[in-house]
């Protein structure tokens, strides 16, 4: 047995038994109250989900198990993983063995790139890719198990199960989507390396003469992988997985919710809007056309992606990682430079809209241009190393979901004509 599931094997006994004392003893304290205004708006506020993760304090951004993000940054996405399961950072036996798991679950069947092939080519590399993650299900050892009649307190480690081969993967079939989708040749064979983010640049086959693309990119699976449970694509999983759908099933159907462009697909949005502003300007614009150009998108309706949040109140500290990142790699590079220019730019412009609960700049608002930097050109595949992080994170909410029990999700709706006669009440 690995040595995460070891640990995993101790802690969630302990876990499990603290919840249900706290539960049984406050189980009728009020945390929440439900105005008819959040019923309406997407239960904006509205405290009623459960996850250990990961919080996200409107004044503060990502914790981690209790670490701010802003002292997560130097680590690998492999560290995060056991942070997220276990709530401590492993040591140097412990990574490394999490490393050699997933090293040894690498290895793609061969129906998932000819799936890949068969697509049309102009598909979304989103959509290549959650059909790749749902294609493989008949692997799941949940799914199996559960047929076999598997007892409730094993679910948590058919769930480890499939999410060590789901996670072992990704890097390779994200790489392949990328290649197939964007005309770059032939399918890279992996070397050697233990490094799950190292392996995952490898193959993507993009050069990388002194290895800062490949700082990038270990930053940016480590800055994506959880936000908390209420995010679109974790509520969604967490739904999914709740019917005791195994995670091939609840993976790809919370990643579907990232493809929406108010979530994950906004960096895409975002660099294209960039790309746009230097366009019709002719290079890089000033300041004044910049607030012009932010004007013409909100009065003709649009967002301006990678601005505001959900729950967010600051400036993102994930965009505050990717800034220092650019500042320190790529300073004077002009598409990085107007990612700051529209810093300086747009939050005073969504100040000015009242209706706005948040001008400040989300996670999505700078990764693009620092991708792009590296000849990563092709921003509709960004939603993919999104999901490649995220995935992190679904997976751990859902391994520790099934240790501790949790029922099948089932909120009460009611139709207007119910709220109207529940308000004369
Ligand atoms: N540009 C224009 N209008 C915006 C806006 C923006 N950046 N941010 C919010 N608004 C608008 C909303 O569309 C909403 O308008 P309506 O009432 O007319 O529908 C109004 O302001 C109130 O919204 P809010 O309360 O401030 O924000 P919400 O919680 O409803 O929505 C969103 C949060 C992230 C969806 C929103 O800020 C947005 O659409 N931003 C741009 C898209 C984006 O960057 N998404 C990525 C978010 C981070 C993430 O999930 N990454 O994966």
């Amino acid at each position: 047995m690995s040595l995460l599931k070891q640990k995993l094997a101790q802690v969630f006994p302990a876990q499990k038994a603290e919840i249900g004392a706290f539960v049984k003893e406050y189980g009728d304290t009020q945390v929440s109250t439900v105005t008819l205004k959040q019923a309406y708006g997407g239960m904006r506020g509205v405290k009623g989900l459960v996850c250990d993760t990961s919080e996200v304090p409107p004044d503060k951004g990502l914790i981690i198990r209790g670490i701010e993000l802003k002292h997560l940054t130097e680590k690998c996405p492999e560290e995060i993983l056991w942070l997220l399961l276990t709530g401590e950072l492993p040591n140097e036996t412990e990574l490394l063995d999490l490393r050699k798991e997933l090293f040894d679950a690498r290895e793609v069947p061969q129906y998932v790139w000819d799936v890949i092939n068969a697509m049309p080519a102009d598909s979304h590399p989103m959509a290549m890719f959650n059909t790749a993650v749902l294609v493989m299900q008949k692997e799941s050892v949940f799914a199996k198990k559960y047929a076999e009649g598997m007892k409730k307190d094993e679910y948590w480690e058919a769930t480890y199960d499939d999410a060590i081969q789901i996670i072992a993967k990704l890097p390779a079939i994200g790489a392949y989507v990328y290649r197939k989708r964007f005309g770059h040749g032939e399918r890279i064979i992996p070397n050697d390396t233990l490094d799950w983010s190292n392996s995952y640049v490898q193959m993507l086959g993009l050069p990388d003469p002194n290895g800062d693309f490949t700082k990038l990119m270990t930053l940016y699976l480590n800055l994506h992988c959880d936000h908390e449970g209420g995010n679109v694509s974790a509520y969604s999983s967490a739904t999914i997985s709740s019917a005791l759908s195994d995670l091939y099933y609840a993976l790809s159907g919370g990643l579907n919710g990232l493809a929406g462009p108010l979530h994950g697909l906004a960096n895409q949005e975002c660099l294209g809007w960039v790309l746009e502003t230097r366009e019709k300007f002719g290079g890089a614009p000033t300041h004044e056309q910049l607030k012009d150009y932010a004007w013409e998108t909100l009065n003709s309706g649009k967002v301006i992606p990678g601005y505001g949040h959900a729950v967010l109140r600051i400036t993102d500290p994930r965009f505050d990682a990717f800034l220092a990142f650019g500042k320190k790699y790529m300073g004077d590079d002009p598409v990085f430079l107007t990612v700051q220019r529209v810093f300086e730019t747009v939050p005073d412009v969504l100040r000015q809209v009242q209706k706005i609960s948040d001008p400040w700049p989300n996670v999505d608002a700078g990764s693009g241009a620092l991708l792009y930097h590296y000849g990563l050109t092709e921003f509709s595949y960004y939603t993919v190393l999104f999901s490649i992080s995220r995935a992190l994170g679904i997976a751990a909410q859902a391994i520790v979901a099934r240790a501790m029990g949790y029922p099948i999700t089932r909120p009460k709706s009611l139709p207007t004509k119910g709220y109207m006669k529940l308000v004369q009440q």
